[in-house]
């Protein structure tokens, strides 16, 4: 493959205020409940995609290792949505260099296909808007919708069968209302269970799924508000809110997911303990042990450093705002 031949996007992670746990079709990855994220700054994924007449199949390189099984797989079946859009069929070569922890609750499916998506239909010659990548990034991971969009995001669930209301926008321009974002490793360890396949057991199975879908717009009317109104107090204590009952949800699900670990609740505990000291500081955990935790920026060095402090906690990284996709 010839480097120049390369079309490369890049894409941010992002981290959810408002979850989407739960598909209503998942084939389409169509959510059950909107969500709200920030697209934050330290962590990305790179992506470089370019047609590849001498190959058979499509070949997938991660961090300068070909990828095989699920993961490439995952990947081909995304290629066949940009080939079935732009009627070339041939293969692709596709060359990602990855800074997020992979399969730990950070949300590296979130950059992963947003920078797919973004470089893929480049080498393939569809010229798609913004709103045309985040339906299409949609399709290889619920959370990429968000991903193509920077700052505050909210993914609108959408009511049509095809998917076509179902993607992302941007809620606030950027730059307007900066926060901190503290990302708190206490696991290397990938999850047991994948996002996918436990939102699709939790809403079979959850007793408390019902409740989950009932009060989610609710949080959704009050963090969009919060946002819009530089909030951090309601929005902090709605999204904490918000991930107790998604976890909620998880636990009761059967069999069990319980994806928090003892550092998990330090570090819960540890928010708890610095809000009491006056702070205005926050937690939310996806799907992982890994906990995010907002602040002020003037805040930030403080509450790192005592974070930093807790046994279980192995690494804080401070993130801010981050963009959205971008070709480079
Ligand atoms: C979110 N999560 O809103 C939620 C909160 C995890 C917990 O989106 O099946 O990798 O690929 O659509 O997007 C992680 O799930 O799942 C996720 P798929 P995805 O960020």
């Amino acid at each position: 493959m010839i480097a120049s031949e390369l079309k490369w996007a890049k894409a941010n992670t992002n981290i959810a205020l408002i979850k989407y746990w739960g598909k209503r079709d998942e084939e389409l990855f169509l959510p059950m409940n909107s969500s709200i994220s920030l697209t934050l700054d330290a962590f990305h994924t790179q992506t470089g995609v370019a047609i590849n007449k001498e190959s058979e199949k499509d070949v997938f390189i991660l961090d300068g290792k070909e990828v095989q099984g699920k993961a490439y797989d995952r990947v081909v079946k995304f290629m066949n949505l940009i080939r079935r859009q732009s009627g070339i069929y041939e293969p692709a070569y596709i060359e990602s260099i990855n800074t997020v922890p992979i399969s730990s609750g950070f949300a590296s499916s979130a950059s992963g296909f947003a920078a797919l998506a973004a470089a893929g239909s480049k080498a393939y010659e569809l010229d798609l808007d913004l709103k045309q990548l985040s339906i299409l990034a949609r399709q290889g991971s619920g959370s990429a919708s968000r991903s193509i969009y920077g700052g505050f995001v909210m993914w609108n669930k959408g009511q049509c069968d095809d998917g076509s209301d179902s993607y992302s926008e941007d809620l606030l321009t950027p730059g307007l209302f900066n926060i901190s974002v503290l990302s708190i490793l206490v696991s290397h360890e990938t999850k047991a269970i994948s996002s996918t396949m436990g939102m699709s057991l939790t809403v079979k199975t959850s007793p408390f799924y019902k409740g989950w879908l009932d009060s989610v717009d609710k949080d959704i009317e009050q963090v969009k508000l919060a946002i819009s109104s530089r909030d951090l107090e309601t929005l902090g204590i709605v999204m904490e809110h918000n991930t107790l009952k998604m976890h909620a949800t998880m636990m009761s699900t059967r069999p069990p997911i319980i994806y928090w670990n003892e550092g998990t609740m330090a570090v819960i505990q540890g928010v708890t303990e610095m809000r009491n000291k006056g702070y205005l500081v926050y937690f939310t955990v996806d799907a992982g042990a890994n906990v995010k935790v907002l602040c002020l920026p003037e805040d930030e060095a403080v509450l790192s450093e005592f974070f930093r402090t807790i046994p279980a906690v192995k690494k804080v990284t401070v993130c801010h705002q981050g963009d959205g996709v971008v070709y480079c």
